[in-house]
């Protein structure tokens, strides 16, 4: 019942934004605090809550509401609640066949796998059938409440009038959060159930929706390599390179660059889908960026070493990526490391709030040229840089256009001219972990 009246509610609340501007990148619409008060819809509380669903009632002037679109985003997150349903009858099977295999283990005496001071098998069989019940029950709630949602909306359909544009956002959002959380608790589950019984089930049950590479770290993964990732359960799934091991682990790698494999001097689409190989040198891809960024708040690590071994790192508490709509704008912010600010060099060479630019692409602020031409690399250039990570890779110094990968803070990077040798870099990552992380 809440779902139901969330969704009416927020609906509610952008009926009354009237006129603000609606964009597809919800971190450039409208905030809700612009909710004028002469709202004509009244929702109000109506009897005794029964635990967790209250009784609403919900007011509304006559209005026309037209939902063909949002109509197929419920039908779409029913079917993902009827996917999350069968994978939990899955994960009830296995966690029965895991106890029965526990129970056989028993009387074999052949408890080896459990850590000290667990229960018994039995009694962790039990436990966590309990909550797989629970969960399913929880599911099956979920479910039917936004079956009622569907009804819900359809019956106001008739009633609303003057109203054309409805932003589903936020329903969207609310849900994804909703269906997040129970993947959550469902891949904590499934760990909990492997590890009662490692010989059988070497992987976990499940592996549903892992939003990126913290999300396998929580899970218990602490190797190095590719995994598979959603950010976000609208697009597909794709391949991220995760860096489990160092600083804490559960860094989704956005770019790298060790041995100059891959050539940096590409085009706009290429950016935007990302290019080279995960498990040597690469560029994630700006979309997947955007989607990983949009999806959670990440901070960004960036680590560099030179060919003298110098090792420095650059942290960032804001990381955010926009859409191609956008030009893939960065907004970076909240410095802190080793390495120096080189996104915020100073007033004139400040990387954040620029968008990307490419060989074949200029939304630069240079007027009379392409940096991305100029540099030979995909960036988000200023007029045009004190940093640039994807510039060409030179095994030893160079001279002449400081075309090669360059990160303006580093110790002597400002005594360099055109006349000296420049310092090539030998190692660069870029890598993102949503700052809520705790290891
Ligand atoms: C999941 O929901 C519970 C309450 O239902 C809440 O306490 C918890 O913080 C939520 N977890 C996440 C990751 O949103
Ligand atoms: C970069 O690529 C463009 C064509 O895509 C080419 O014209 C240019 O010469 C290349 N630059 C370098 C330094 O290789
Ligand atoms: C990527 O690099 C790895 C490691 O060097 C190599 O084994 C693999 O074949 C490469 N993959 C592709 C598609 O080139
Ligand atoms: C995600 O979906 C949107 C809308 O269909 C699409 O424009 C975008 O390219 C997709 N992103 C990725 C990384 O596939
Ligand atoms: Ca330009």
């Amino acid at each position: 019942m809440k779902l139901i009246y969330m969704i009416l509610f927020k609906a509610a609340l952008l009926i009354c934004v009237k006129g603000s501007a609606v964009t597809e990148d919800s971190t450039e619409s409208v905030g809700e605090e612009k909710l004028i008060e002469a709202c004509p819809i009244k929702l109000k509380s109506s009897g005794k809550c029964d635990g967790e669903e209250c009784p609403y009632q919900i007011s509304l002037p006559p209005m026309t509401l037209q939902l063909p679109k949002h109509f197929r985003l419920i039908e779409k997150t029913l079917k993902e609640v009827q996917n999350l349903k069968e994978v939990v009858n899955k994960m009830k099977k296995s966690c029965q066949d895991c106890k029965l295999q526990a129970d056989d283990n028993q009387e074999r005496d052949s408890n080896e796998f459990l850590p000290p001071g667990t229960d018994s098998p039995t009694d962790q069989g039990k436990i966590q059938d309990n909550k797989v019940k629970e969960l399913q029950s929880k599911v099956s709630k979920l479910s039917v409440s936004l079956k009622n949602a569907k009804n819900e909306i359809r019956s106001l359909q008739g009633r609303l009038e003057q109203m054309n544009l409805i932003n589903m956002n936020n329903v969207e959002n609310y849900v994804d959060n909703r269906i997040a959380n129970l993947t959550f608790a469902v891949n904590v589950l499934g760990d909990k159930c492997s590890s009662n019984c490692p010989a059988t089930q070497p992987n976990p049950v499940i592996q549903l929706l892992q939003g990126d590479c913290s999300n396998y770290f929580a899970a218990g993964k602490r190797h190095n390599g590719i995994y598979k990732i959603t950010p976000d359960p609208r697009n597909e799934s794709f391949d991220a390179y995760c860096d489990m091991e160092s600083m804490g682990g559960g860094w989704t790698v956005i770019q790298m660059r060790q041995d100059g494999s891959t050539n940096f001097n590409r085009t706009w689409n290429e950016y935007k889908n990302g290019f080279g190989n995960l498990s040597r040198e690469f560029w994630l891809g700006n979309d997947k960026i955007h989607l990983l960024t949009k999806s959670k708040d990440m901070q960004l690590r960036i680590e560099l070493e030179d060919f003298n071994g110098i090792r420095e790192y650059a942290k960032y508490e804001q990381f955010y990526v926009a859409n191609e709509f956008l030009k893939y704008r960065l907004s970076i912010g909240s410095y802190s490391g080793t390495a120096g600010d080189a996104l915020h060099f100073n007033k004139y060479y400040n990387h954040d709030q620029k968008f990307f630019t490419t060989p074949d692409k200029d939304n630069d602020r240079y007027p009379s040229g392409n940096c991305g031409a100029y540099y030979s690399s995909g960036w988000w250039f200023d007029a045009c840089l004190a940093a640039n990570l994807n510039g060409k890779y030179y095994h030893k110094k160079y001279k002449g256009v400081r075309n090669g990968i360059f990160w303006g803070t580093w110790p002597g990077a400002s005594e360099d001219n055109i006349n000296s040798y420049r310092l090539p870099f030998k190692k660069v990552k870029m890598m993102i972990k949503p700052k809520s992380f705790l290891p």
